[in-house]
């Protein structure tokens, strides 16, 4: 067993620097990204300004910390070795797979986890994510192009000797020290750089596109390069409407949620993802469209008779021709849910952080004590838990906005298992883990 040591860089640490290392690395090769995030930050504070009680409330939560450094970002990779890997690179970083998401479902012949902290306290820091796909080559139906995609990835290492040394290294000695961190997130970051020369010749790139898209995206490139970067906004609509100004055309709606009085779960839009030139290893020249940018905006954590609730009602409501008109028939079909924190909480909708005023600090409370009269006597404080995941239905969206005009089908059904036993461990299951942030703030309290 490993000992704590104190030279150790910490993993909020290592994912921090991490972060901050991917972030800049994507301005330079997406330069949208970074209006993006002006643009984000520029609201944001137009946001506290018409809203000084929220920023206030944020910063009594502690919640200004992570507003500024917090981005999700997303990649794909084409094995069980490749994904097995990002595992263990992730986890010096505090970051581990939570939760499965089927999307072969939606016409995309991938299934994903997310890469990120688990703990409030890591939260609190730098929440950083990764939404992490993994390609399912049984879903390409020609059996020679088949053969050939397992034979190109299973020739390409999208990590350098380096980082492999280093994740072994972490693994023996138990930590990384200063200039073990920095040199780990300068390999690390190699993994996600952006490659204008394919490993293939274009006849083959040609037919892995024609087969989906995104197979070429995953197979075709000797890593596996991030494909967004996506900042957080108070305001999504906001953002949504000042994009063009910006010289940014985002996708026709915003996924998820309507707008609501208590934000729910998480809203996303996206910007059609660039042309880019690149080079075939025959040397001719072509162009290949991938990486875009995006924006999201966090609500409040359902539970899961909350989220059945949420999962109904947006299918019930389908999809608008046009942003307005999406959100119009969302906001109809949504007034039926509870929009205050009162209801959501006593419905048991939505997961709360609990915990004693001065007033209740002098009392005593037991267990099975009553929760709402403590409240109401101002004993205790309930507050929201932020949603960290991602909904499968938004990401079809994101994926589909990104996959140009004619749709390409691939049917498939969910396989955790076959996922799972790719990455070598099981995710985590979210619920559980909101479950158990809850339970643990109740037994601070002494509620249980
Ligand atoms: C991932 C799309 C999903 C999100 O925010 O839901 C996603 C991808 O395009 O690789 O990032
Ligand atoms: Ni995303």
């Amino acid at each position: 067993m490993n000992q704590p040591n104190d030279q150790w860089i910490s993993e909020d640490e290592i994912r921090t620097s991490f972060s901050q290392a991917m972030s800049a690395m994507y301005q330079q090769e997406v330069p949208q990204y970074g209006v993006l995030l002006s643009l984000v930050a520029q609201v944001n504070e137009q946001v506290f300004q018409l809203d000084p009680a929220l920023e206030a409330r944020m910063r009594d939560h502690d919640e200004l910390t992570r507003l500024g450094v917090e981005r999700h970002g997303a990649i794909r990779v084409g094995t069980a070795d490749e994904l097995s890997m990002l595992r263990q690179l992730f986890a010096i970083m505090g970051m581990h797979p939570v939760g499965y998401y089927d999307l072969s479902q939606a016409g995309v012949p991938v299934h994903s986890t997310a890469f990120r902290p688990l703990l409030p306290a890591a939260l609190k820091r730098n929440p950083f994510r990764l939404f992490t796909s993994l390609l399912r080559l049984e879903l390409i139906n020609d059996k020679g192009l088949r053969q050939r995609a397992a034979e190109i990835l299973a020739a390409r290492d999208i990590f350098t000797p380096e980082c492999r040394e280093l994740v072994m290294l972490h693994q023996q000695q138990g930590g990384l020290n200063a200039r073990q961190a920095e040199e780990f997130v300068t390999q690390a970051l190699e993994t996600f750089r952006w490659h204008q020369k394919t490993t293939v010749d274009s006849e083959t790139y040609q037919a892995l596109h024609q087969q989906h898209r995104l197979i070429a995206d995953i197979v075709c490139f000797p890593g596996c390069h991030i494909n967004h970067l996506t900042p957080r906004t108070l305001d999504i609509d906001r953002v949504q409407a000042l994009m063009p100004q910006y010289g940014i055309t985002p996708k026709a709606i915003i996924e998820g949620p309507p707008r609501r009085e208590i934000p729910l779960l998480l809203r996303q839009t996206s910007f059609k993802a660039l042309e880019e030139p690149v080079i075939f290893s025959d040397h001719r020249p072509g162009t290949h469209t991938a990486r875009f940018g995006e924006i999201e905006q966090r609500g409040i954590a359902l539970t899961p008779k909350g989220r059945e609730q949420y999962d109904r009602l947006l299918a019930q409501a389908g999809s608008g021709n046009d942003n307005q008109q999406h959100q119009q028939y969302l906001a109809d079909v949504f007034s039926v849910f509870p929009d205050d924190e009162a209801t959501l909480r006593q419905q048991k909708f939505a997961w709360y952080e609990y915990a004693l005023t001065e007033k209740g600090k002098n009392r005593a409370i037991t267990a099975g004590d009553n929760i709402k009269a403590f409240i109401a006597e101002g004993c205790l404080v309930a507050t929201p838990l932020m949603y960290e995941d991602f909904l499968p239905v938004s990401a079809a969206g994101i994926f589909q906005s990104n996959l140009g005009d004619n749709p390409q089908s691939s049917q498939g059904h969910a396989s955790r298992q076959q996922f799972e036993a790719a990455l070598g461990a099981t995710v985590h299951d979210e619920m559980a883990l909101y479950a158990a942030h809850e339970y643990a703030s109740k037994q601070r309290c002494g509620l249980c």
